[in-house]
């Protein structure tokens, strides 16, 4: 595969429905698409999931650009390799900036699955032809707009994980009252993207929510603040998933031998592309922790390659994948779509969903290409 074209595209999409976490609130997202090219004159496409503001991760929209159009696509215009593995090799002097890498990687994936005229799932170790997927739902006004969500997207769509952002001051309330409307065959977990301390308040609170049958407490505590996370999970019984604590696979091997942890969200942004996921999936297989694949509200680019991610065997718990409608009226792809919550694993060579171009362009904020026009 040789890399000819680079093409970065700054979209703005306006979300279905206002996002709220412990760190951000959003009503539009702009992700980043990157477009590789290949002699033959096959493309490619990779998302950069990166919020625009530094409260998830220290990665925002305007550093992804600047690093992606300064080192990282001039770096890669020119590379011959084998295997997209080897693209990264073109940029390793770049410390950070995975979110800006992983859309680099997610491309060379898709352009060397479509020359291959192999389906990426196949290509990234998946096996599985469907996968179940499951909804973040962020922070309400009140409970009963808390309520009227989780009925939509679990008993209308159907999708049987609901993951409930919390934080201090809206944690066991709204997770008691979603318990008492919807049962214990709902699977349920929390997610406080790192909103707790080891105060005596938020620790009481984390333990409380020990009592309601949760699947895990995902990020209760700030990125690798790790032997918090340790001492809290000894406290509870309710396994611990690490998040925005675990950025290589050696935060991984330092979450497992401390047990700040028992569970792991791979997010292919946050880890920089499929390349590191795959790794970090085969990691905690080795290590024996179940994984699943998280979600960055991504377009149907970045939504596609978590589907096939989503295929490999180690993720053995719902992804973040749910469909393209639940946040997009209109994608920039053909959408991906969820029937009772499960996602179909495309068989098609490459990333399996067809960009439109138009609609891009039309909704494009900005771009740049290397080499220049
Ligand atoms: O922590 O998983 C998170 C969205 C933005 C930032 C952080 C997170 C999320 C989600 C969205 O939970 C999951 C999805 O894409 O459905
Ligand atoms: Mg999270």
């Amino acid at each position: 595969m040789k890399i000819v074209r680079a093409d970065l595209h700054q979209v703005r999409l306006p979300l279905v429905h206002e996002f709220q976490t412990s760190s951000h609130r959003k009503g539009f997202l702009e992700h980043l698409l990157v477009e590789l090219t290949d002699a033959e004159g096959r493309t490619g496409w990779g998302e950069v999931a990166c919020p625009s503001d530094p409260f998830y991760a220290p990665d925002t929209v305007a550093t992804s650009w600047h690093v992606a159009t300064t080192y990282l696509l001039p770096a890669v215009v020119g590379v011959d390799v084998e295997r997209p593995e080897q693209v990264a090799g073109a940029y390793r002097r770049v410390r950070g900036h995975r979110f800006a890498a992983a859309g680099v990687d997610a491309a060379a994936w898709a352009l060397w699955t479509q020359g291959a005229q192999v389906p990426l799932a196949r290509a990234l170790g998946g096996t599985r032809a469907e996968v179940v997927a499951g909804v973040s739902l962020g922070i309400e006004a009140t409970i009963d707009d808390l309520l009227e969500q989780v009925r939509h997207h679990h008993l209308e769509a159907g999708y049987p994980r609901v993951k409930l952002k919390v934080q201090p001051g809206w944690d066991v309330e709204p997770v008691r009252a979603v318990r008492e409307a919807f049962g214990d065959g709902l699977l349920l977990h929390v997610d406080a993207n790192g909103a707790y301390t080891d105060d005596p308040g938020h620790l009481a609170a984390l333990r409380a929510l020990d009592a309601f049958g949760l699947t895990m407490v995902e990020q209760p505590f700030a990125p690798r603040a790790f032997t918090t996370s340790a001492a809290f999970q000894r406290s509870v019984s309710t396994p611990v998933c690490l998040d925005e604590s675990i950025d290589t696979l050696d935060d991984l091997r330092t979450a497992h031998a401390l047990g700040a942890g028992r569970v792991l969200n791979v997010k292919v942004s946050r880890m920089g592309g499929l390349s590191a996921a795959v790794a970090a999936h085969d990691l905690a297989r080795e290590l024996g922790w179940p994984a699943w694949v998280g979600g960055m509200h991504e377009f149907g680019v970045g939504r596609a390659a978590n589907v096939a991610l989503s295929s490999l065997p180690g993720f053995t718990l719902p992804s973040d994948v749910s469909a393209s409608e639940k946040y997009y009226a209109r994608d920039v792809t053909t959408p991906v779509v969820a029937h009772a919550g499960v996602v179909t694993v495309a068989t098609a060579p490459g990333l399996g969903v067809e960009v439109d171009r138009e609609f891009l362009v039309r909704n494009r904020v900005r771009t740049a290409g290397f080499p220049a026009a």
